[in-house]
Parts: C-alpha cells; structure tokens; sequence
C-alpha cells in the first residue's frame, strides 16, 4: 500500500468505514475527500459500534493523522457533536485537521434542503436532509462560505449578514417559512470558528508532503459511484462525486500520484433514497436480505431498499473509476439462500446491453438478466482464508470477477476487523 482511493461503486453503503478502518492500519494519513455528514460509516472494533458521518474512519487507531479534504461540506455543529462523543468513549480526538477551503454548511441550508424537498412531492430525492445539496449549490454559485472566511473576523460577519438577507427572501417569498437570526447565526458559528482554528490545515500540501515522505496514504470515498453527480442516476444523486477521481481533487493531489484504487461492493444491492434500481426486489426475499445485512441507513435510519448483485453497475463502476480491484462485503448476509441471482446485462427492447445507460427513461425500461447459483448453508463468518470458503460462494464469487472484469483483493464475512479474507 502506498496511496490507496476507497469508493463505493453501487449505491453506497457497500462498507467502506469496516474496509478503511480495516486498512488503516497500515496507513499513516486518512482523508475524507468528498460528501459530507450525509455519509454513515460504521466501524465495529471489539464489540463497540462507531457510526462516522465526517470524521475519517482511521480516528479510532490512535496514532493516525485524519484529514478533511477541501471536497467535503462540513457542518461544524456536526463536526463538534462527532468530536464529543468519540472523546465520551475515550477515543483521542487531537489529530484531526481540516482544510482551510472546505465549505461549511449553514443552518439556512439544512432548511432549503428540506424545504426543497417538501416542495418536489413525488418528484423528491429523498436526501438526507443534511443540507448538502444546498451546500454544494452556494460553492458553484460562489457565494458560499469556507473554513478560512469563517475564520476571518472581518470577513465572516459580512459574508453571512449578506447570505442571511438573501436566503430570508427566499425562505420568506418561495417557500413560506420562517428564515434565521443574523445575530443568532453568528454568535453560535463564532464558537465554531473557535473550535476549528486549531484544526484548520492546508490540506493540500499535507497530503502533498505526507506522500513525498512514502507514508501511506488512504482517501476514504463517500456515497457510492451510482450516486455520482456526474455519472450516477441524475437527479437522483448525490451533490458531490463519489468516484475516484473526487479523491484528487477534493484534497488537492495529482492523479499521478494515486497508485491503486479499491471499490467497495456488497455481495448484494441497496439503496436508500428515490431513483431508478433495475435488481431491486419487491418482495419478501427482499425484506429478509434487509432483515439479515441490517440495511437501515446510517445516517438517517430509513430501511435501505434491497436486490441482487447487479455486474453492470459494478463493471461501469470499474471502468468511471479504473478499479483495480474490489472487496466485497457482506458475503455472509447471503448465507442460507437456495438461489443467488447475479445480473449479468439488461434485456432493452429485445436485445442484451451491458452497458449502463444515461437516460432513466431507457433505464426504467431494461429488464434484469439473470444467473442464478445455488447457495450454501455453512456458516462462514468465522472464514479467514478464500479456500476455505463453500464451494458454491466461490463460484459466485468467480463470476462477479468474470462479469465486472476487476479481481478481488478483499472479501467480508461480518462486521469485525477480523472477519475479513485477503486474497493478495
Ligand atoms: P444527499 O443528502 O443530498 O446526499 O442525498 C442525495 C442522495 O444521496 C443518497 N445518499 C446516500 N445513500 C446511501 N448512504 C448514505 N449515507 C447514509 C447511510 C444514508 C442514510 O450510511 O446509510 O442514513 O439514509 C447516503 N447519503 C446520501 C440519498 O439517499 C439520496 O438518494
Ligand atoms: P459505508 O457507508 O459504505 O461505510 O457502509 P455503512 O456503514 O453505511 O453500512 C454497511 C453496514 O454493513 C455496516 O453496518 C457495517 O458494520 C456492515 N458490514 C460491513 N462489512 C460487513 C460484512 O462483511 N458482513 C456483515 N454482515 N456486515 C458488514
Ligand atoms: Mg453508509
């Protein structure tokens, strides 16, 4: 390992704090580069479970730098609240940096994400209501508002009474609902300027200097390929980017230093949120694939919807991102199945494609084609070496190399750090 990008290449929630804490041991830097406290990443060490939204996964190994790249939106009433209650379960908090010219996310955009969303009806998101979208909105339109200006005491005062007035108008003319307190606003965001100056870091060449030293490196991706803005199922996305290439520049490196990029998939489908899902399944093998993985969002709680494997996505994931390999999680929600199905192309008027199309009209229209496999009834969350796997999962497992052309380097069997298999 040297410097390693995570993502998730379904729809998020494949795993992707159990595989980074899972690495980070071997890491010296681990930064979040994208996304903000929409994610949810559990971490079980021991038997205690960590939900992570903003801090990188690596907090919970004591000796690690975590870093929050200018890519992420950070809430820092969520920041602190994540901070106290780690420092409660004794984690040691101090090494955590931020970047200077990350944005931060308002109390105004907590509300227009909410009030956006009330206002689409059936045509809604299904955001997490975190005000992310609104967040990434102000950055575009230039008038959000960073780490460092909300550090700046001259600057800040004037920045938030203009970006008050202007979303007051809004929340007063558009939607009919009461808009924020300049004075209130400022007083409790002067208190998290004061708890972020120490922390505020030039992220860039921290992770610029930490890989010239040969440190290893890991960026800790957010969300999920499909979720992408660019490349995933728009508008049912997410605001930021959560493929590979967010890594450089949501922490400020050069694609020529990323050396390898690792997706993370469940042995299975889900996604949490509206929007388009070819495998998913409707009926009650569906609720017990929930009932078996805990698929409940993280952040929010909201049943995760549920379905096979799905070889498109995971090989268009490959290809947006350059996989070199996968780590599939979950293989053992899967165990007592007499049949896995596996999608392996899409029945589109009458003709098999394998690629994944950009219109959801054209999507909503394609028919899953599916493998099936019989399944295993071993218990095999205690399985530490791949031969050791029933025969059967390993089929399975063949063919999801076969369709999505990327092999696999990691396989998990249950939430502990050791119920993980290495294959290299
Ligand atoms: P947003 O809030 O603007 O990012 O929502 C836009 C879409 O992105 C989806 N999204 C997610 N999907 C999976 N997991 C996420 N994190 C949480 C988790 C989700 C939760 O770990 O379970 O708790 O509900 C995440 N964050 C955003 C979201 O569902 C929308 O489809
Ligand atoms: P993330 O957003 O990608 O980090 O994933 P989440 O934490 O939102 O959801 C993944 C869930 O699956 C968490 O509850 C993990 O503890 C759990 N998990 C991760 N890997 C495995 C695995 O191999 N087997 C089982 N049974 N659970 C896993
Ligand atoms: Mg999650």
């Amino acid at each position: 390992m040297s410097t390693v990008v995570i993502i998730g290449a379904q729809w998020g929630d494949e795993g992707k704090g159990k595989v980074t804490d899972f690495l980070a041991e071997k890491a010296e830097l681990i930064v979040r580069y994208q996304g903000g406290n929409n994610a949810g990443h559990t971490v079980v060490v021991d038997d205690q479970e960590f939900k992570l939204h903003l801090i990188p996964s690596g907090i919970l190994y004591p000796d690690k730098l975590c870093v929050i790249g200018n890519g992420v939106v950070i809430d820092p009433k969520v920041l602190k609240e994540e901070l106290d209650s780690l420092k409660q379960r004794g984690v040691p908090t101090g090494k955590l940096c931020v970047s200077q010219r990350a944005h931060v996310i308002m109390p105004y955009h907590r509300q227009l994400d909410a009030v956006e969303e009330e206002k689409k009806g059936d045509a809604k998101i299904g955001t997490t209501k975190r005000g992310i979208g609104p967040t990434y909105t102000d950055k575009a339109s230039r008038v959000g508002i960073r780490v460092v200006d909300l550090l700046d005491k001259e600057e800040f005062p004037k920045l938030l009474k203009r970006n008050i007035e202007l979303k007051n108008e809004l929340f007063a003319k558009l939607y009919n609902v009461e808009g924020f307190s300049y004075e209130e606003v400022l007083a409790e965001y002067q208190g998290y300027a004061e708890m972020l100056e120490p922390m505020a870091e030039d992220v860039s060449l921290l992770v610029h200097n930490a890989i010239k030293e040969g440190k290893n490196v890991l960026f800790e991706g957010a969300q999920g390929t499909l979720l992408d803005l660019d490349h995933g199922t728009y508008p049912y996305v997410t605001s930021s980017h959560p493929t590979a290439a967010a890594a450089c520049l949501g922490s400020g490196v050069g694609p020529t230093k990323i050396d390898r990029v690792l997706g993370i998939v469940k042995a299975y489908t889900t996604r949490v949120g509206e929007g388009p899902f070819p495998t998913e399944l409707h009926d009650e093998l569906g609720e017990e694939i929930r009932k078996n993985g805990h698929e409940y969002g993280t952040t929010t709680g909201r049943p995760r919807r549920c379905g096979w494997f799905d070889a498109v996505i995971v090989r268009y994931a490959a290809r947006i991102s350059g996989l070199d390999s996968l780590a599939i999680t979950k293989l053992d929600v899967l165990t007592g199945l007499p049949v896995i199905k596996l999608c392996s192309g899409y029945r589109y008027k009458g003709e098999i494609i394998r690629e994944f199309p950009a219109s959801l009209k054209e999507l909503a229209k394609c028919e899953p084609v599916y493998e099936e496999f019989p399944g295993w009834n071993e218990d095999i969350s205690q399985v530490t070496r791949y031969e050791d796997l029933p025969e059967n999962a390993k089929r399975y497992l063949e063919r999801i190399v076969e369709l999505t052309e990327v092999k696999i380097a990691i396989i998990g069997v249950g939430v502990k750090r050791n119920q993980t298999i290495i294959l290299e």
